[in-house]
This record gives structure tokens, C-alpha cells and sequence, in this order.
């Protein structure tokens, strides 16, 4: 773990797990929402340890961004998650909401000037979606704009039923009403569990895992298709010209997620 103060222009200084070095694909992750949502137990559960601190009391332990380099993927994919202060804490807290704010702003421009963020994770407690959500996800989509995708990870779901995705469907309505728009949701439980733990919360945190590893996936794999689809663009227009001219009845799709093309007969469609 190494922390990111968030003063100047940082460099980034990990003390990574050794395996993570041999690793040159790197995601880079900022979770960010209010003290107490589970931002640090959620990297718990992605890193599988407990090395980052988590804390019951209303005010955060949290005072400064953290990065922690993660392998996930059967460790083929190396992620760096940050944990970010805390927002939401009133002026008595340890960072008041005021300057978290500034901190988590300022570490995102930096972030972007000096690397890429390719994910960011907007971390908040499982309870009914409010407008007061909107608070802190119009902060980051002011600062990213559309350059960067937000994820929502809704915690705290352990009890849930039927499963943890309902938390979904009962908010997804009010979260789109209130003007948020995310590129992935995963419904999950970030709850430490000890040898007392039913097999319940062992099952649901192992899907919260996976979840959270997905969302973290599905980014992955869309930038590798973006960039061969600009060249299969550039191919298929002139292809297209092409076959236009010596056979006007056929046009040839491709895409180049599928594994296959498709030929449609102009006169048919017609
Ligand atoms: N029941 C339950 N408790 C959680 C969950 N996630 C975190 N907590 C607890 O909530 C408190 C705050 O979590 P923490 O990860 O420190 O939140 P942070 O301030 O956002 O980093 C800690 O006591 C955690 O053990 C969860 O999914 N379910
Ligand atoms: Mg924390």
C-alpha cells in the first residue's frame, strides 16, 4: 500500500505485492463516496485481506487516498485501487466534508494529467436511494465529464432477499429520476466475515467478489474492442465501397466482437 497525499503533482510509489510488478496491464480504480459507505472493506474484498482500515464510527479513518495493487483475473490483470477520503463528514469530523471534496477533486486532475483513470466507483450504503446521491456524483462527473465511466456499488446487502441485485431494481428508477447515469451496478456485501459466518454471507460476499470484479472486467474488455473497432470501421467503409460498386445487392457487416460477419441481400431487404 503506499498513500497519495493529494499535495502537488504526485507520483505514484507502490509498494505493490511482488507478483503485481510482473504484471504490465494496469486498471486503474478510484472508489470514492461518504465515510462509512464501505470504500475500504470493499477493497478488502476485492484484494482478499484486510490491509485496508476500516472503521465503525461515524468519522472516517481514512484521512489520506491509499493505493493498493491488486491481481485479479486468476492474477493476470493488475489493479490499482484507491481508497479516498471519506466524503459526507461535518465539520467536526477527521476530514471535514469540505476539504475531502477538495482533496478527491484534486486527485483526480492530477490522476489524469500524469495517467489514466479507467474506472471510477461511486461506493454507497444499500439503503433507498435518496437525492442526496447526487451530491457527490455530480462532483466527479463534473470533474471527469464522460472521459471516465462510474460504476455503482451498493453495499451492505447482505440481507437483501431475494438477492442482492432486488436493491437494484427497487432504486433504479429514483437513481435515473435524480439524474444519475452509471455504466455498471454491482449489489453486494462488503461485511468482514469470521469462522461464525453462515454460509449465506460466506456465499453472497464470494458473489460480491466476482461482482465487483466483473464490473472492473467489462471496462477491460470494452477498451480492447474500441480500438480494433476504429480500424474495422475504416475496413468495412471501404469495403462497403467497394462491394457497392462491383455487386450492389450485397452489403458485408462486421463486428469485430463477433465471430462472425453478416451478408445481407440489398433486393431481400428491400
Ligand atoms: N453489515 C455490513 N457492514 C459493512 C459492510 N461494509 C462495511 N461495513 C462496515 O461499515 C463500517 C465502515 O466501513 P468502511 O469500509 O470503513 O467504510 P469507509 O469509510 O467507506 O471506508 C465498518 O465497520 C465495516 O465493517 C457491509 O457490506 N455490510
Ligand atoms: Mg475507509
Amino acid at each position: 500500500m503506499s498513500s497519495f497525499p493529494g499535495r502537488g503533482l504526485p507520483t505514484l510509489h507502490t509498494q505493490s505485492q511482488s507478483e503485481a510488478s510482473h504484471h504490465t496491464e494496469t486498471c486503474n480504480v478510484v472508489i470514492f463516496g461518504e465515510t462509512g459507505a464501505g470504500k475500504s472493506s470493499l477493497i478488502n474484498l476485492v484484494a482478499g485481506t484486510q490491509t485496508a482500515l476500516t472503521s465503525c464510527d461515524a468519522m472516517g479513518c481514512t484521512t489520506e487516498t491509499n493505493v493498493y495493487d491488486v491481481l485479479i483475473q486468476n492474477r493476470t490483470l493488475k489493479v490499482k485501487l484507491f481508497d479516498t477520503v471519506g466524503l459526507g463528514e461535518g465539520p467536526e469530523g477527521k476530514v471535514p466534508d469540505k476539504d475531502a471534496r477538495r482533496v478527491l477533486k484534486k486527485l483526480l486532475r492530477d490522476l489524469m494529467k500524469q495517467t489514466d483513470i479507467h474506472l471510477l466507483m461511486y461506493c454507497v450504503r444499500g439503503v433507498r436511494a435518496t437525492k442526496a446521491l447526487c451530491r457527490n456524483y455530480d462532483l466527479i462527473r463534473s470533474e471527469v465529464k464522460e472521459r471516465v465511466p462510474i460504476v455503482l456499488v451498493a453495499t451492505s446487502l447482505e440481507d437483501k432477499g431475494p438477492e442482492m441485485e432486488e436493491w437494484w431494481k427497487d432504486n433504479e428508477r429514483s437513481i435515473s429520476d435524480f439524474g444519475m447515469t452509471f455504466a455498471g451496478h454491482a449489489c453486494v456485501t462488503t461485511a468482514t466475515i469470521d469462522e461464525y459466518a453462515g454460509d449465506k454471507l460466506k456465499r453472497r460476499r464470494k458473489q460480491s467478489y466476482h461482482a465487483v470484479c466483473q464490473l472492473i472486467e467489462q471496462y477491460r474488455l470494452l477498451e480492447r474492442v474500441q480500438t480494433p473497432l476504429l480500424d474495422v470501421g475504416r475496413w468495412l467503409h471501404s469495403t462497403i465501397q467497394q462491394v457497392s460498386t462491383m455487386a450492389p445487392r450485397y452489403v458485408v457487416l462486421g463486428y469485430s466482437s463477433c465471430p462472425y460477419f453478416t451478408i445481407i441481400d440489398e433486393q431481400e431487404k428491400a
